[in-house]
């Protein structure tokens, strides 16, 4: 049974996790708006990992006899500084989220919460994953040196994301 803290904190994750899908589908939009599909493609596939982070937080706390709530998501932002910008949000948003992980398993901890503590772990290691992903990104467009024939060839390369 979860402590009315940790059924709080869990619901407060959930709904970040919702927003993070909100977030890449906006960076998405932006993507197509720029004539890159491959782009938006990997950040529409990046935005269903983020509903089944947001689902596997609904299944606990449902499984751990909590009560799920869903509140607003707040907008997302819509506009970026060029290719480079959306995945350079992107990174910082998943250090942030990083943080946010972390500061849960602090709460499970302290609520003396093994069970959430053990579930928790999957995140931890995603958020490794998360951010690698993003900052790799970073890493290819920035070589890519912002010239129209290397920035194709990388939407080409970003749309077999599956
Ligand atoms: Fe759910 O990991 Fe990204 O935000």
């Amino acid at each position: 049974m979860l402590t009315d803290r940790m059924a709080e904190a869990l619901n407060a994750q959930l709904n970040a996790e919702i927003y993070s899908a909100y977030l890449y589908l906006s960076m998405a939009a932006f993507y197509e708006s720029l004539g890159l599909p491959g782009f938006a493609s990997w950040m529409r596939v990046q935005r269903l990992e983020e509903l089944i982070h947001a689902l596997k937080f609904f299944d606990y706390i449902v499984e751990a006899g909590g009560r799920v709530l869903l509140r607003p998501i707040d907008g997302p932002p819509t506009e970026w500084e060029g290719a480079l910008g959306p995945f350079e949000a992107a990174y910082a948003h998943e250090q942030k989220v990083t943080g946010l992980i972390n500061a849960l398993v602090e709460v499970a901890k302290e609520e003396k919460d093994d069970a959430t503590v053990e579930f928790l772990q999957w995140y931890v290691d995603e958020q490794v994953e998360e951010e690698e992903s993003a900052s790799s990104v970073v890493e290819k467009i920035k070589a890519a040196g912002g010239t129209e024939a290397e920035l194709e060839k990388l939407d080409g390369e970003l749309a077999m994301r599956s």
